[in-house]
């Protein structure tokens, strides 16, 4: 797979995170814990990893700008690209030793999501997409699953956190969902289960709420591998709504209409 010089970068950068994380991990134990709300945690490692991420790509595209979850947003100079990066998705498996975590970086140019790196470095698994270019997990291309009905289908959601609202929304939509599909599944990091419908091991995935930096490197590896991704009501507001919904042509299509089906009236 040949790489851009600006995807090199930001491997490197998650991969330098990753490191990072990795050493954490090992002794999470040992790490403060501070809240930014109910059951919304963050600890010295989601720091120190969007550090090492926010560095390495700010030296290499210095006029850029910069979206992480844990810093202050740089509005760049080149007025055209920016960073969207999560350099934790996935805390609470992190805090709880449960390797399931990511660092997440996507590039935007023009408002176009044009590049994602994905990693997960408790497995070693590196998506990485650019637009045009395709999607790999390491050094094999991906695509989308080719499962039709959502009979078969195995389904990736987010579960509303404490304090978030729309629970209620939720136990809808994940009642409807449990009586079409095969299997529900909830990983707790938006960017893996974005990467796992490229992968072809989720067939589907819906969440609500999100922010920019959960999806932006999922989105693109979804629609590499020849996956669809919209809004929660099938428009291109991602990041507007902070809802996504995402599967193969097929699946997209009928989950957006079982998440979408109305309440029956009592
Ligand atoms: P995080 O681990 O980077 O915070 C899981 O459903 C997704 O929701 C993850 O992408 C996770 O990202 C995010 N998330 C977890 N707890 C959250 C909270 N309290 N508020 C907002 N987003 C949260
Ligand atoms: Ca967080
Ligand atoms: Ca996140
Ligand atoms: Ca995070």
């Amino acid at each position: 797979m040949a790489r851009s010089a600006l995807v090199n970068v930001m491997v490197q950068a998650a991969f330098k995170a990753g490191r990072s994380l990795s050493r954490d991990f090992g002794e999470v134990q040992n790490l403060q814990v501070s809240m930014k709300g109910p059951g919304d945690f963050v600890t010295q490692a989601d720091r120190k990893a969007e550090q090492v991420v926010r560095q390495e790509l700010l030296r290499a595209r210095p006029t850029y700008g910069f979206l992480g979850e844990e810093s202050e947003e740089i509005v760049g100079t080149d007025g055209q690209h920016r960073w969207i990066v999560d350099p934790l998705d996935g805390t609470t498996n992190f805090l709880h030793g449960i390797p399931a975590f990511a660092v997440s970086i996507a590039l935007e140019r023009n408002g176009t999501i044009v590049a994602g790196v994905v990693l997960n470095p408790a497995t070693d698994e590196l998506f990485v997409a650019e637009r045009g270019n395709g999607a790999f997990l390491n050094d094999r291309r991906l695509r989308v699953a080719g499962r039709r009905a959502l009979s078969d289908a195995v389904v990736g959601c987010g579960v509303p956190h404490l304090g978030r609202g729309h629970h209620g929304k939720f136990l809808v939509e994940l009642r409807d969902v449990m009586n079409e599909v095969a299997g529900v599944r909830r990983l707790g990091s938006a960017a893996l289960d974005l990467a796992y419908v490229a992968a072809g091991r989720f067939d589907g995935f819906w969440e609500k709420p999100l922010s920019a930096w959960d999806m932006a490197a999922g989105l693109v590896l979804v629609r590499e591998a020849g996956g669809f991704a919209t809004d929660i009501e099938g428009g291109n507001r991602i990041f507007e709504t902070g809802s996504v919904v995402a599967g193969n042509e097929h699946i997209h299509r009928a989950l957006l209409a079982t998440v979408n089906r109305p309440v029956p009236a009592r």
